[in-house]
């Protein structure tokens, strides 16, 4: 039997975070909701059930009938538009939107908005300390963690509203969004990722240019002509990238970031390291810059900040080998830029690959493993494929391990003094472990117990 006894209500799809929050929204807008969830036992149900005893929930296999009845549809990141039974929702005219569409109509500041394949938390944070070190209250929120619709003021609480809201969207949340128009915005990279959710890079780029529509200011990445984004009338742009930019431009060029002709800080400063961490220090720049944030305070902002946890972190040194944990690289792209970023001092790299590809093409990977590169130790459920693209490479030792401790100790046995053993595994950890988190705690764990 059905769970709706009438029409008019909004359908949420999805009762993990995002779902969660877009009830707790839309309840206390007085709109009565029902939430439907693929999965059988969402690990969400009781906590659920506990929070909204009298919303009509249906778990499993979609009633495609709840679907059509449904006056708007708001749908959570982890499931795709694509899915049969909201493909036909769609085709019979029922408004599918995301969290961030209904934050999108609602919020009344403004918002900085970060998109990319890689680097997305790393700026976003970063961003977020840049503003907060400008005097302003800022609110971070997205892909980031906290569902956006949670950060809404709350008319009940006497807490003052934000200044501005500086928001990490992924392409899942990008895919159901149209009127954000951020006061600034960037596609920071577009390199393979979910490529078992959409048909083709062109598709996957696209997605993530839906960031733009309608911003006050776009950021592209010079390097990157993915990144360029279709812009509003009367819309500016400028970019960041490397070498000496333009005048109104950021770039990472002799040691320095500049603007236009002006180093504005020299990268030995700064405690992030890796030319990929300097570009995301010149997007972030630009961000705040083309949001009218004082650039002085957000230099001395990026100067404070340290990087976050499990991306090309420092964990170890043993017997003059450094273990670096990038368990956050979950693509290829972020891989390569890993490899590259470690390889300035040229040391030699034993590397940990593996897990769930999400259909990429690890071609890439032969290439950025020619160079310094010495042994490689493959886990997880995409190992065999791995197996196969890096079967060209004659002078590299290849070894299929069960597990990280296992997958360390194989990269020990050729190690010497001065290299580097690096977790960056090019894929999900899903397969193995609960999250990247893990994964890299994992790490963490088998180079403490060597
Ligand atoms: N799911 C189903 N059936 C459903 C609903 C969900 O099987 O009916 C599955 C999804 O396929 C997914 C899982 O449940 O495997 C969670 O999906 P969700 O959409 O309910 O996720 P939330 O808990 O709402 O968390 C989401 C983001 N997750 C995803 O996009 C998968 C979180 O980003 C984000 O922090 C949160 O909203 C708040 O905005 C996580 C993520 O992995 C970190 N993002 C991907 C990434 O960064 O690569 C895009
Ligand atoms: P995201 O939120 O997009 O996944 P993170 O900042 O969490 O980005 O970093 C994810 C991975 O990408 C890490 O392995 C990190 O070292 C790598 N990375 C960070 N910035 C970049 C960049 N600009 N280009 C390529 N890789 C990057």
């Amino acid at each position: 039997m059905s769970v709706i006894a009438s029409n008019k209500y909004t359908l949420i799809l999805g009762m993990g975070l995002t779902g969660q929050s877009c009830v707790r929204y839309l309840l206390s807008k007085g709109i009565r909701v029902v939430v439907c969830d693929s999965r059988e036992a969402p690990p969400s149900l009781e906590a659920f059930k506990q929070e909204f005893p009298d919303v009509p929930v249906q778990t499993g296999p979609w009633d495609e009938s709840a679907l059509l009845g449904a006056s708007e549809i708001v749908i959570s990141p982890g499931l795709s538009r694509k899915t049969p039974a909201i493909k036909k929702a769609i085709a019979a005219g029922v408004p599918v939107i995301g969290d961030i569409e209904l934050f999108a109509r609602q919020v009344s500041k403004p918002v900085i908005a970060i998109t990319g394949s890689n680097g997305k938390t790393t700026v976003t944070t970063l961003v977020g300390e840049m503003v907060r070190a400008a005097g302003l209250k800022v609110i971070v929120a997205g892909n980031i963690g906290t569902p956006v619709l949670d950060t809404l003021n709350n008319p009940n609480t006497s807490e003052r509203e934000p200044d501005i809201y500086v928001l990490e969207l992924s392409s899942f949340q990008l895919e159901s969004l149209t009127s954000l128009r951020p006061v600034a915005c960037t596609v920071l990279n577009v390199s393979a990722d979910h490529m078992d959710r959409y048909a083709n890079l062109m598709e996957y780029a696209l997605t993530k240019q839906r960031i733009a529509f309608g911003a006050k200011h776009v950021i592209a990445n010079k390097q990157d002509p993915l990144t360029e984004v279709p812009m509003a009338e009367g819309a500016r742009r400028s970019c960041f990238g490397l070498g000496q930019p333009d005048l109104k431009d950021f770039g990472v060029f002799d040691g320095h970031i500049y603007k236009g002709l002006k180093p504005l800080v020299a990268v030995e400063e700064l405690k992030i390291v890796g030319e990929h961490n300097y570009l995301n220090a010149a997007a972030a720049l630009a961000l705040v810059d083309a949001a009218g944030i004082d650039l002085t305070a957000a230099i001395s902002a990026l100067k404070d900040f340290s990087g976050l946890p499990h991306r090309c972190q420092f964990v170890a040194e043993k017997n003059g080998v450094r273990f670096i944990n990038d368990s956050k690289a979950t693509n290829v792209g972020a891989t390569v830029a890993a490899i590259r970023g470690l390889a300035a001092d040229k040391p030699n790299l034993h590397i940990v690959l593996g897990g769930d590809g999400k259909g990429a093409d690890f071609s890439p990977l032969v290439q950025a493993l020619s160079g310094t590169t010495t042994s490689v130790a493959l886990i997880g459920k995409d190992a065999p494929k791995l197996a196969e693209v890096l079967a060209s490479t004659s002078n590299l030792n290849i070894g299929r391990c069960t597990d990280l401790a296992e997958a360390v100790q194989y990269l020990v046995g050729f190690a010497q003094p001065g290299d580097i053993v690096l977790l960056s595994p090019a894929c999900a950890s899903l397969d193995m472990f609960k999250n990247f988190e893990a994964r890299g705690e994992a790490f963490r764990e088998a180079v403490m117990a060597l």
